[in-house]
């Protein structure tokens, strides 16, 4: 829905204008708020702007919020914006994808240091004038200096989330078109790695249908934002996309329409009966194929993304001289006269996987049946306790646990304990009237600089599920923040560790503690290590999920889900956990509901 994303991000982009004039906070939060419930939206929004009355029925939209929606949709514009925009210089706005860089930081370099863009920053910062300001000690601004470095060094690769949703669009072009068999995606992205260099997609046609390859491509080079063809033949394209910046819930809105990220997308067309080969060798990885054709020549054939071919040591391709494969249909029956299981694509990293016998039995998305990680309009959730229970139903779910933020997150709205009681008893009430499914009451609470927790144990005691998770502080050394985690892993009272490293993927590196040592210590005391579904997140990363996993941990995937949508992020905590080798048995998530409540009420009695 277009439309309601650049309303959103029009809103959100005033949001922070407003910060940097300085304006009053309770506005821009109130613009914030509003970028938030458009973007949320199940319908178009333009439907609602014809009915100023249904408009205001939504959370947070006012009479002069209603107006400004009511312009942006007849006139494609709000004056407001343009005029703020107006009032600061451009430059800034980039500032603020600095991570450390806040509204009011940026204001301060920009009103008393004379700093209006990324160049003029690092003068100041070089010439050591930027100390003479307010809160700029020697301190801050090796910080601000150490995630300049971060931001400009930022790898350029693609979260999985918006790779994602990318490919999708892509694929929808395509999938109906006649002749169409197969689309799918391959590469990294099919992988489930946490960010792709590129996207790559693969189309089979069915026999008699070769002419319809060039339908295929020219969609496929049709698609909207395509900002340059890079190959344009029949079997095989190549595009670079433009993307707007867009990272959630953290997202900062520029604003400006430029794009800040291009993504190349690869497409292959090939037939369907050379399927399996193709989107085989076309999902890597690399070293998996390798090691796939090593043990090929082994047993006398050959691989390549045309078959699996008997090797006759002519040197011409066997798919040339019109040879039979032995296997190519299928990826099943390519690695079954390999002699192997199929491989989960999570799986194909050259990590021992053509070792396992299978059949394999990893964590599947339909397997997932409780959300153990959600946030309210008690702290910064979009969702009454009742929409998101009514959601996660709708998900199939059997259990959602409400774990709003805790009372030192005050920029999340956090919970001060008496409010906390009184919305423990809402929960409460909310598990008793609804039916078919059962409503956790509990906290995601802060593990402090360290260690300590942010309730005390007898309000902590009182909750059905804790979440522990660390939000600040997340530049402490490695020795300080592996005794903070620590702390909080060994705490009985204490259930999950949720995103154990704060980091956020081309954002901020996050923590980097002793693994092995977190690792053994959730072993030991039965706490569950998070992965954090969202895709800025993946936090446990999948190398560290491997470890969790061979060390004996459980593991708990969930979305921390904040609106409705969130809770589609779920399969990329699921392909992280893949890529970990996690199988259902030690995934809390796809526990029956019996199991999952005694674990939970076992835990630290
Ligand atoms: P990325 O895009 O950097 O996130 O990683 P991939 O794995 O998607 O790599 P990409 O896009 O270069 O190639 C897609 C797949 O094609 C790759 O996973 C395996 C296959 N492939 C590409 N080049 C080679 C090659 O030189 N040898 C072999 N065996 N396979 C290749
Ligand atoms: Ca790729
Ligand atoms: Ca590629
Ligand atoms: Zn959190």
């Amino acid at each position: 829905m277009p439309l309601n994303e650049s309303l959103a991000n029009g809103l959100e982009s005033m949001a922070r204008l407003m910060d940097l004039l300085g304006e009053d906070s309770f506005k821009s939060a109130a613009h914030a708020r509003a970028a938030r419930v458009i973007a949320d939206l199940p319908g178009d929004v333009a439907a609602l702007a014809s009915d100023r009355p249904s408009l205001l029925a939504l959370p947070g939209i006012g009479p002069k919020m209603a107006d400004k929606i009511i312009e942006f949709v007849t006139t494609g514009r709000i004056a407001e914006h343009e005029a703020l925009l107006s009032q600061v210089p451009p430059g800034l706005l980039a500032l603020l994808e600095v991570p450390g860089l806040g509204p009011k930081t940026v204001r301060t370099l920009w009103q008393q240091g004379g700093v209006t863009n990324l160049t003029s920053l690092e003068r100041i910062i070089a010439d050591g004038s930027i100390l003479a300001l307010p809160r700029m000690g020697a301190k801050a601004v090796e910080k601000i200096k150490a995630n300049l470095t971060f931001a400009k060094s930022a790898p350029t690769r693609l979260w999985l989330g918006r790779a994602w949703t990318l490919a999708e669009t892509f694929l929808a072009r395509v999938r109906d078109l006649p002749g169409v068999a197969q689309a799918q995606a391959a590469g990294s992205l099919r992988r489930g790695r946490d960010t792709v260099g590129d996207i790559d997609l693969l189309v089979a046609l069915r026999p008699g249908y070769e002419s319809s390859a060039h339908a295929v491509g020219e969609a496929f080079r049709g698609a909207p934002d395509v900002a340059e063809v890079l190959a344009a033949g029949d079997t095989k394209s190549s595009v670079r996309v433009a993307l707007n910046h867009d990272a959630g819930r953290w997202k900062h809105a520029d604003g400006a329409k430029a794009p800040d990220h291009t993504v190349q997308v690869d497409l292959r067309v090939v037939p369907v009966a050379a399927w399996g080969a193709a989107l085989l060798y076309f999902t890597g990885s690399k070293a998996h194929n390798i090691r796939l054709r090593e043990r090929a020549l082994s047993k006398g054939l050959t691989l390549s993304e045309w078959g699996l071919f008997p090797h006759d040591g002519d040197a011409t391709p066997p798919h040339t001289r019109g040879i039979t494969p032995v296997a190519a249909d299928t990826e099943a029956h390519v690695y079954a006269a390999l002699g192997l299981p199929w491989i989960p694509p999570e799986a194909r990293e050259d990590h021992g996987e053509t070792d396992m016998p299978g059949p394999w039995a990893l964590v599947d998305l339909a397997d997932i049946k409780a959300e153990l990680h959600a946030h309210t309009t008690a702290s910064d959730g979009l969702l009454t306790i009742r929409e998101l229970a009514e959601e996660a139903k709708r998900r199939g779910f059997h259990t959602i646990a409400v774990t709003d933020h805790s009372q030192s997150s005050s920029i999340a709205n956090g919970l001060k304990p008496d409010r906390l009681r009184r919305h423990l008893d809402a929960v409460r009430k909310a598990n008793d009237e609804i039916d078919g499914i059962t409503i956790l009451a509990g906290s995601e609470v802060d593990i402090l600089a360290d260690g300590s927790l942010d309730y005390d144990d007898e309000l902590l005691a009182r909750l059905d599920i804790v979440v522990a998770s660390p939000h600040a502080a997340l530049s402490q050394d490695s020795t300080a923040c592996t005794e903070r985690l620590l702390r909080a892993v060994r705490h009985p009272l204490v259930h999950i560790l949720g995103h154990p490293t704060g980091r956020l993927i081309n954002r901020r590196k996050g923590l980097e503690p002793d693994m092995a040592a977190l690792i053994a210590a959730a072993k030991e005391h039965d706490t569950a290590l998070e992965i954090n579904a969202h895709w800025m997140r993946l936090d446990l990363r999948d190398t560290h999920v491997r470890q969790a996993m061979n060390a004996g941990c459980l593991i708990a995937v969930n979305t921390d889900a904040h609106a409705r949508e969130d809770f589609d992020n779920l399969r990329f905590g699921v392909m992280t956990a893949r890529r970990g080798w996690v199988t259902p048995d030690r995934c809390l998530n796809t526990w029956p509901a019996t199991k999952l409540h005694a674990w939970l009420k076992r835990k630290g009695r």
